[in-house]
């Protein structure tokens, strides 16, 4: 069951709303052991790499376009780190109706612009950066009659919440800390609405520390400033100016939560040792939370025994050139029993 039929009472749909799904939602909420012992926590991560499109993205997404086909909209236009556009284009193919993603030039995982153009989308690489190409599709959305399908459309916060009441039902509470990557800080704000409703109605009687993490080369929820020139190896969140800024702001402050910040070095650390330690292939953006609680673990500001639950963004086939920049090659050999039994010291 997808995140419309499954969370129908708790979103802004109607009879009238068409029960699109590709099957995104219910995704997997793993413990990890390991991981878990290092840092003296209960650690637990959502793969939101499972969903159809490979991101948690598609959770929004199949309200933003069954929305939009509700109002009976001619296209779809999203600007995007590479995610959106991935998820959008997705969608649109299964709805049969036409898709613009404007991309930042050049700045985009090998695997996202490989999804946006097989799904059929009309691609359009911007030379400026996601924030710029952001403004301009709102304003193109605006001029045409199109739907925008970026987080500024209600629509996709709404079914982002899904995440939220997924981690309830399965823990039987919110965790201590919910610890997630900020980009456009759509993500952060879409929680914790998710986390409040459910608690309104009684599902769970306490609410998480909103713990958001940002590259230390786009990290303007850290410094408090806009982030003019915004550069981080994890692209997905190569954002200046957030959308989202102050709902997640806000988050964070009613939540007695933090954002931090961690360096490329950090976030690649962490998605290396998620993989080859935990079986768990993530991508760089994804891997900024457990870069930071690796930190702060350090700092000594990581509460030991607190049950902890982290967000997978995006899955790690996605930016394939980033992993292969930080491994080796396969071992090569001959066509020889001999050499294979050579490599095989185990
Ligand atoms: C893997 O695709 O903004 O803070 O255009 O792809 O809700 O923006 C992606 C964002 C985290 C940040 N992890 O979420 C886009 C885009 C991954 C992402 C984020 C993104 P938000």
């Amino acid at each position: 069951m997808g995140v419309i039929d499954r969370y129908a009472e708790l979103l802004p749909v109607s009879e009238k709303t068409p029960r699109i799904t590709l099957g995104e939602g219910s995704t997997p909420l793993v413990h990890l052991k390991n991981i878990s012992e290092t840092l003296e926590i209960e650690l637990w991560a959502k793969l939101e790499g499972c969903n159809p499109s490979g991101s948690f993205k598609d959770r929004g997404m199949v309200m933003a376009v069954a929305k939009a086909l509700e109002d009976g909209a001619k296209a779809l236009v999203c600007a995007s780190t590479g995610n959106t556009s991935a998820s959008a284009a997705a969608y649109a193919a299964a709805a049969g109706v036409p898709c613009y993603v404007l991309l930042p030039a050049g700045k985009v995982a090998l695997g996202k612009l490989a999804q946006a153009l097989m799904y059929g989308a009309t691609v359009i690489a911007v030379n400026g950066n996601f924030d710029r190409a952001l403004e301009m599709a709102c304003e193109a959305a605006e001029e045409k009659g199109f739907a925008i399908v970026n987080s500024v459309n209600p629509y996709r916060l709404w079914g982002q919440r899904s995440g939220a009441f997924e981690i309830c039902e399965t823990l039987g509470s919110a965790p201590d800390w919910h610890a997630i990557p900020v980009g456009n800080a759509g993500n952060i704000s879409a929680y914790w609405a998710g986390y409040k409703q459910y608690k309104e109605l009684g599902k769970i009687d306490k609410l998480p520390r909103m713990m958001g993490f940002q590259a230390a080369g786009a990290a303007p929820l850290v410094t408090g400033e806009p982030c003019p020139n915004p550069e981080t190896v994890a692209t997905a969140i190569r954002i200046g100016n957030p959308v989202s800024a102050n709902l997640a702001k806000e988050a964070v402050a009613q939540s007695g939560g933090a954002f931090n910040s961690v360096t490329d070095e950090e976030i690649l650390a962490a998605q290396l040792m998620l993989s080859s330690k935990n079986g768990i292939f993530a991508e760089p953006a994804s891997c900024a939370p457990l870069a930071g609680l690796l930190k702060l673990k350090k700092e000594g500001k990581l509460p030991k025994g607190i049950r902890v639950v982290m967000i997978l963004t995006g899955n790690g086939l996605k930016d394939p050139d980033t992993a292969m920049s930080q491994v080796g090659r396969p071992v090569e050999i001959g066509d020889s029993l001999e050499e294979l039994l050579e490599v095989m010291k185990a």
